[in-house]
């Protein structure tokens, strides 16, 4: 069903404290984390806590849910002190998407350039 936690899905397992992460907010819906793999001084991931494949799954089943990683994702960018900061979802694997679990990346600290690759 739309939302339940998957028992292959990564994302799933942080949220559930199975896989460690460096958690810097979080809230009754969402979870917000630093990437792994970090691509700028500030790199982080946020999350629904309910799995949802990816942002358009997100956005068509649970509305309210995508308004909330979208609140956390300025909430991070102001805990960082961001003025300029970009907020990427990945959707598809053809946009370099690899964890089919919605997330927002908040990427700030450095210069972006744009178009991105
Ligand atoms: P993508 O948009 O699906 O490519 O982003 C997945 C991100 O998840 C990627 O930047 C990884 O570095 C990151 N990540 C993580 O932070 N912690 C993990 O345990 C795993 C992936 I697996």
């Amino acid at each position: 069903m739309a939302g339940e936690a998957q028992q292959d899905c990564l994302f799933c397992k942080i949220v559930e404290g199975q896989i460690p992460a460096t958690v810097v907010r979080e809230t009754d819906t969402t979870v917000a984390f630093r990437d792994i793999n970090p691509q700028a001084p500030t790199h982080v991931l946020v999350i629904p806590k309910a799995h949802y494949p990816n942002a358009a799954a997100l956005a068509a089943g649970a509305p309210e849910l995508a308004a909330d990683v979208l609140r956390e994702t300025q909430a991070v960018a102001d805990d960082e002190k961001l003025d300029s900061y970009r907020v990427v979802f990945n959707t598809g694997g053809g946009a370099g998407q690899t964890v089919f679990h919605a997330h927002a990346h908040v990427l700030g600290g450095r210069g972006l350039q744009w178009p991105p690759g």
